[in-house]
C-alpha cells in the first residue's frame, strides 16, 4: 500500500491483525496464562474490567481537552517539556519532531502539584485529576505485572510491581493530542490524509498502559516496515511491554515498536502512563527466565543508565542492544 501524506511519502504494508483482549474478572490462573501469551508474541495486549473508574478517567479527559483547547501561546507558557512541561511537535532533544501536542509530568505528587501550577488557572483540580488517575492506573499496572510474574511461574509475584511501588520509582504520564489539521483546498470534499503523529520507537520503560479516545491513530509493528492498526477503545486500556521488561525477561516477552499517526479529520487525545523503576534499581534477567539453552543476553544496568542512553538517542533507535552480551 502507497500511503500519500502532505509532508511524506512511504511505502509500507498495513496488516489487521486480531490483537489479544484480556478480561481481568476471569480466573487468575488463566488470565495471567494469556497475559504471558500475549506478551511473548506481540509484546500488546488490550485489558477489559479493569477497575479503573470511569469517572476518574473522564476527569482527567476533562482537564486535558480544556488544557489543549487553549490558544497557543497560552500553552506555550508551560513548556518547553524539558523534560517536563507542555511540548509541541518536538519530541526529546535531538531533532526528533511529530504532529503531536503533550504534557509531560513525572509521576510524584509532588512535581504534579509543582507543574499544575503553570498548566491550569485552577491547579488544584487539574493536580487532583492526574493524581487520582495515577494512583488507580498505578494499582491496574500493579496488578497487571503481578499476572506477568504469576504466569512466568516466578517465585516472588511482586518481583516487576515493587519496582514502581517504590516511593522513588521514576514512572512518568504523558498526555497528548494530536490535532486534526487543515486540508489545503477548502472547497474539496473532507478526504483522510495521515501525518506521523510520534514516531516509531519502543518505551523505553517496564510497562506502559495507554487509554485514547475513541479515535484511531495507534499502530504497532510486528515485523519490519509492516504496521498493525490498533482499534481504538476509550473504555479499555492498551497495555505494551517496554524494554525493561524485554531485559528482565530474557527477552520472552517482547518490546513492541509502535507510533502514533494523524488524520486530518478528527483530533485524538490519549493519556500514557509509562512505568518505571527508581533510578538506582539495578535490571538483570530474572533467574527464572535464564537456562543452559539460554544464557542471559543483557549484560545488568542502572535504570539511571538506561535513561541517559534512551536520551542520548533519537526516538527510533535501538538501544536494549547496546546492552546485548556478546
Ligand atoms: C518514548 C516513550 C515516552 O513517551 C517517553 C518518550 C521520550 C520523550 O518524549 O521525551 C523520548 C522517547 C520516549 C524515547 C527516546 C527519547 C526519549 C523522546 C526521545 C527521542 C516520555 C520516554 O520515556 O521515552
Amino acid at each position: 500500500m502507497v500511503v500519500a501524506t502532505q509532508s511524506l511519502i512511504f511505502t509500507e504494508k498495513i496488516e489487521a491483525i486480531e490483537l489479544p483482549i484480556i478480561d481481568l474478572s476471569a480466573d487468575r490462573s488463566k488470565v495471567s496464562k494469556l497475559i504471558v501469551k500475549a506478551c511473548e508474541k506481540y509484546g500488546f495486549f488490550k485489558v477489559i474490567n479493569h477497575g479503573v473508574p470511569h469517572d476518574t478517567i473522564s476527569k482527567l479527559e476533562q482537564e486535558s481537552l480544556s488544557f489543549f483547547s487553549k490558544p497557543f501561546p497560552q500553552k506555550q507558557r508551560s513548556g518547553p517539556a524539558n523534560p517536563f512541561g507542555y511540548g509541541c511537535k518536538t519530541i526529546g532533544f535531538n531533532g526528533d519532531v511529530g504532529e503531536v501536542e503533550y504534557i509531560l509530568l513525572h509521576t510524584n505528587p509532588h512535581s504534579i502539584a509543582q507543574c499544575s501550577k503553570t498548566l491550569s488557572c485552577n491547579p488544584i483540580k487539574f493536580s487532583s485529576a492526574v493524581i487520582g488517575y495515577i494512583e488507580a492506573i498505578r494499582r491496574l499496572a500493579c496488578e497487571i505485572l503481578e499476572l506477568m510474574a504469576d504466569g512466568l511461574w516466578v517465585s516472588e509475584t511482586s518481583v516487576f510491581s515493587r519496582l514502581i511501588r517504590d516511593v522513588d520509582n521514576d514512572s512518568i504520564f504523558r498526555l497528548n493530542h494530536y490535532p486534526p489539521f487543515c486540508t489545503q483546498n477548502r472547497d474539496a470534499s473532507p478526504r483522510n490524509i495521515t501525518k506521523i503523529g510520534f514516531g516509531e520507537h519502543t518505551d523505553p520503560q517496564i510497562l506502559t498502559l495507554l487509554r485514547s479516545n475513541d479515535v484511531c491513530g495507534l499502530q504497532i509493528s510486528l515485523e519490519p516496515g509492516v504496521w498493525v492498526p490498533v482499534p481504538p477503545d476509550p473504555t479499555a486500556f492498551w497495555i505494551n511491554v517496554g524494554d525493561v521488561l524485554q531485559v528482565m525477561t530474557n527477552e520472552r516477552f517482547k518490546s513492541v515498536k509502535h507510533r502514533a499517526i494523524t488524520n486530518s479529520l478528527e483530533s485524538r487525545m490519549s493519556m500514557a502512563y509509562f512505568a518505571a523503576p527508581p533510578l538506582g534499581a539495578k535490571i538483570t534477567a530474572l533467574p527464572e527466565t535464564v537456562t543452559p539453552e539460554r544464557p542471559p543476553l543483557y549484560r545488568a544496568f542502572t535504570w539511571a543508565e538506561y535513561k541517559k542512553t534512551v536520551y542520548a538517542l533519537r526516538l527510533g533507535d535501538n538501544r536494549s542492544n547496546l546492552y546485548r552480551l556478546p
